[in-house]
């Protein structure tokens, strides 16, 4: 664990809690989804909590956030509350988009939280057209934009990269670094090798990599990003190196990785790691730590609870909110 000298007690309380929260959160989502309540696709971000809270805690509330559709995580990171998200997912009336949106939608616009995109690397050229807004309304917002490492093959990738540095706009791009999309390892489908994060030196760009299993050093890595983009030095391009520990969606059997490599990534927990440096420095007390895991527990409960109870969207709705 990275020791981040100016953290406070509290500070890694709520890593922990966060952490824990997303991940007990997709837990009770998978058992939901194998109950049957929840249909359609179900991407879980477990695993990989460590950069959402990580990074998600440097922001204001005014800062925008945009992602691919592994974005539980992001949401509830950015405070999106999980009974209305757990609704969202059982497409009931009460969810963040009226149950019409899904897993892979998530949004509110009253925490700048902009989505949830199911086209891979669809999100890129709109955080970078709120990062102009941002710079032509100069309202000191910074745009943080999460994708995988399937994005960066796309064409808009690369416009999104060229564009946001010629015009030195407000925003990060965070590169969530799984190793695989879908079946597929990175060194089958990506010619530039492993460092990503070194190619957008070509667009001029500053980057930096992390581990992205280490909330404390996403966080750190994270603000000197996100302080040097606020003051106009331009995008800041970071990768984080983390894993997915479940199938890429519900529907994956994950029957193309090497088991002792998935042994590897879980022996990195992201929240045991946390939780183990935690108690043996003395930073959080087992009993501290109990009340935390307790409040998640109830918390989610609650969330389920609040799902299974609430009404279907009414059939006259059907044809709201539809654009064509
Ligand atoms: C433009 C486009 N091409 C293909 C797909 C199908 N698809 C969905 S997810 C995915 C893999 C993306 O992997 P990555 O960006 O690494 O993200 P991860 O799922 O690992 O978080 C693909 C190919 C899509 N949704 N959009």
């Amino acid at each position: 664990m990275k020791v981040v000298e100016k953290i406070e007690k509290k500070q890694v309380a709520e890593f922990y809690r966060q952490m824990l929260l997303i991940r007990r959160f997709e837990e009770k989502a998978a058992e939901m989804y194998m109950r049957g309540k929840i249909r359609g696709f179900l991407h879980l971000y477990i695993g990989e909590e460590a950069i959402a809270v990580g990074a998600i805690s440097v922001l204001k509330p005014e800062d925008y956030i945009v992602t691919h559709y592994r974005d539980h995580g992001h949401a509830i990171a950015r405070g999106m509350d999980p009974k209305v998200i757990m609704a969202e997912l059982f497409g009931k009336a009460t969810g963040s988009s009226k149950g019409k949106g899904g897993s892979m939608h998530l949004f509110d616009a009253s925490k700048n939280f902009l989505g949830g995109y199911a086209i891979v690397g669809a999100q890129l050229p709109i955080a970078v057209g709120l990062a102009l807004a941002s710079r032509q309304l100069q309202n000191g917002r910074v745009v943080l934009c999460f994708f995988g490492e399937g994005a960066v093959n796309e064409g808009e990738f690369h416009e999104s990269m060229n564009l946001a540095s010629l015009w030195k706009l407000p925003i990060v791009f965070f590169l969530e670094n799984n190793l695989y999309g879908m079946g597929t390892h990175i060194d089958n489908t990506h010619a530039g090798g492993r460092d990503v994060y070194k190619a957008v030196g070509d667009y001029n760009m500053a980057s930096h990599r992390v581990d992205g299993m280490d909330v404390m050093a996403v966080h750190e890595a994270t603000l000197e990003a996100v302080d040097g983009v606020r003051s106009g030095e331009g995008p800041f391009f970071l990768e984080a190196l983390t894993y997915r520990f479940r199938g890429h969606s519900m529907a994956d059997p994950i029957n193309y990785r090497d088991k002792a490599e998935e042994a590897e990534w879980r022996r990195k927990d992201p929240i045991d790691s946390l939780k183990r440096w935690a108690l043996e420095e003395g930073v959080l007390t087992k009993n501290y730590v109990e009340t935390i895991e307790e409040g998640v527990e109830k918390e989610l409960q609650a969330a389920v609870e609040f799902a299974d109870q609430s009404p279907d969207p009414p059939l006259d709705s059907l044809m709201q909110d539809v654009y064509a």
